[in-house]
């Protein structure tokens, strides 16, 4: 053997085992969905329809039975997910307009940041409703934004900027708006309608979908919205191809990285290029946002009416499909077993969120939350209890297991850390605690206590037996139009969560130290996080 082709063989072994090092990361999907409930999937239990792709994610993996998001609404949930800090430190985080200015800023250290100096890829798709651009209501949607998820450490974004229900109805790739039309300059207002521009208010002719509160603002797609634009022409969605352009999306860049890596010449005609070879190697992390179950639900013409339920079944089959889509891509490109899939929501469940479209009506025995009190926007546990499914073959990951532990999605950023071999300093992601082993499976040991943020930003804390509810102000039921408890009273609220009657019976004048016990340390955890 000549010399170069010696030293070519060694560099492919050193390439190869680096390689083999490389894929023993394991490919991460966050799979966030919008607003689904505890109880909305046949694995959780729902009876009224089957979502078989999300329960076959179940049995390749562990399904965990007590789980929670931070808050019980997107942009807080979401914050906290991908900075491992919770809403309630930061003002701001409230739900956010399609205009409002990036919430995380670019200096913060991200969930993405995170995967990126374990040498991944990263990338973001879909929902993403934690804002875009250095200032709100000044971006230039007609050219490049000046801060994105580049900003925070993702590689490749395709997004939408808030909710389906919000202005602007694009998708944005990177910094531009995707397929943007330049016959249609786009203009967002958060404030006032553009003239001469239809609104669902004052045009409700046009609609194909009527508003049931709020969302009677510009019409896009024969939908009226929540916020003002004007423009967009062939960059704007169409509600129906959302969840096809999501997956498509995801699946894209997915393919992109494998063909990289496949088609990596490494060692050709004597010149060796281990560096694209290992650089094309690079695991990926994606965090993929669907837009379904969210209002306005519109799905696709192959779900629509497949549910007894209406459009918000409609929409749990599409978000099942998508799921579905997602693992049978992995499957076709052999990466299934080495990629760690999570699949959750970002807050709990709605029937009516805005949109006449008979979800109360139709729900007849189909309980979303399961067997938790409240809902979407709660201090009750619906609020924050939402599906939580992990599942990684390779990872040993428990198949067909349920876990009872109590466990928060806070916890991403230093559970994922641990997985991926990163040591992160105390000054990053400083709610976020290591708790991968019970995430991964492996152990039962629950959280000793969860926090959670409600619509007001009321707070509440959960240990396994327990749940303390802080006096808050404000009205028993949502004021605004959905039908949910909101779990405020002027009075503290202690519930056995071991005990039947759950969330139905106020045991804090029974168990007064409790009471205190509990208020003190979420005190001190509004104070600084506690270690
Ligand atoms: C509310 C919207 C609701 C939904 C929610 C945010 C009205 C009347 N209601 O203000 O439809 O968009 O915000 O949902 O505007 S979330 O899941 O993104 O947090
Ligand atoms: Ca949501």
């Amino acid at each position: 053997m000549n010399p170069s082709r010696l030293i070519c063989s060694m560099a492919a072994l050193v390439s190869a085992a680096a390689a083999q090092a490389q894929t023993s990361k394991p490919n991460v999907i966050v799979i966030m969905t919008d607003d689904v409930g505890y109880g909305d999937f046949s694995c959780y239990g729902a009876t009224r329809m089957s979502t078989p792709h999300i329960d076959q994610l179940a049995a390749r993996g562990t399904r965990f039975t007590d789980a929670h998001a931070s808050a019980s609404t997107s942009t807080p949930s979401r914050y906290a997910f991908l900075t491992g800090e919770y809403p309630f430190r930061r003002l701001g985080t409230d739900v956010a307009a399609g205009n409002a200015g990036m919430i995380i800023k670019p200096e913060q250290f991200t969930l993405a940041d995170l995967f990126k100096r374990a040498g991944y890829a990263t990338a973001a798709i879909g929902k993403w409703h934690l804002g875009l651009g250095s200032k709100t209501a000044q971006q230039d949607w007609n050219g490049q934004l000046d801060q994105t998820p580049a900003d925070l450490g993702f590689d490749y974004s395709c997004i939408m900027a808030a909710t389906a229900d919000r202005v602007p109805c694009v998708f944005i790739e990177n910094d531009h708006v995707k397929n943007y039309d330049p016959s249609a300059p786009i203009q967002v207002s958060y404030r006032q309608n553009f003239e001469g521009e239809p609104t669902g208010k004052s045009n409700p002719e046009l609609l194909q979908l009527q508003p049931s509160h709020g969302h009677d603002m510009s019409i896009v797609n024969g939908i009226s919205r929540i916020g003002y634009m004007k423009g967009g022409g062939k960059a704007l969605w169409k509600d129906e191809d959302i969840a096809d352009s999501i997956a498509s999306y995801a699946i894209n860049w997915i393919e992109e990285r494998v063909n990289m890596a496949k088609n990596a010449p490494h060692c050709r005609k004597g010149e060796c290029d281990h560096t694209r070879r290992s650089e094309a190697n690079l695991p990926f992390f994606m965090y993929l946002c669907t837009n379904d179950i969210h209002v306005p639900r519109w799905p696709h013409a192959r779900f629509a009416g497949k549910s007894p339920m209406g459009s918000r079944g409609d929409a749990i089959l599409q978000l099942d499909w998508t799921v579905g889509q997602i693992t049978a891509a992995l499957q076709r490109m052999g990466i299934a077993d080495n990629t760690l899939i999570i699949l959750t929501s970002d807050n709990g469940p709605v029937l009516d969120d805005g949109y006449a479209d008979r979800a109360e009506e139709l729900a007849g025995s189909h309980r979303p939350a399961g067997h938790w009190r409240g809902g979407k926007y709660s201090a009750f546990e619906a609020g924050s209890a939402v599906p939580f499914i992990v599942s990684w073959p390779a990872g040993k990951v428990p198949q067909g297991k349920t876990s009872r532990a109590l466990v928060s999605q806070i916890d991403a950023m230093r559970s994922l850390a641990a997985v991926v071999g990163e040591q992160l300093a105390d000054s990053l992601g400083i709610d976020s605690r290591d708790h991968h082993r019970t995430w991964l499976g492996l152990s039962s040991k629950p959280r000793n206590y969860v926090v959670s943020m409600a619509y007001n930003r009321s707070v509440s804390i959960r240990t396994p037996q327990w749940k303390y509810i802080v006096p808050t102000k404000g009205p028993a039921m949502v004021p605004w139009g959905p039908h949910i408890e909101t779990g405020f009273t002027s009075t503290a609220q202690l519930y056995n969560m071991r005990g039947k009657q759950g969330e139905t019976t106020n045991m804090a004048e029974k168990h007064p130290k409790i009471v205190k016990q509990l208020d003190e340390q979420l005190k001190k955890e509004l104070e600084s996080p506690q270690r």
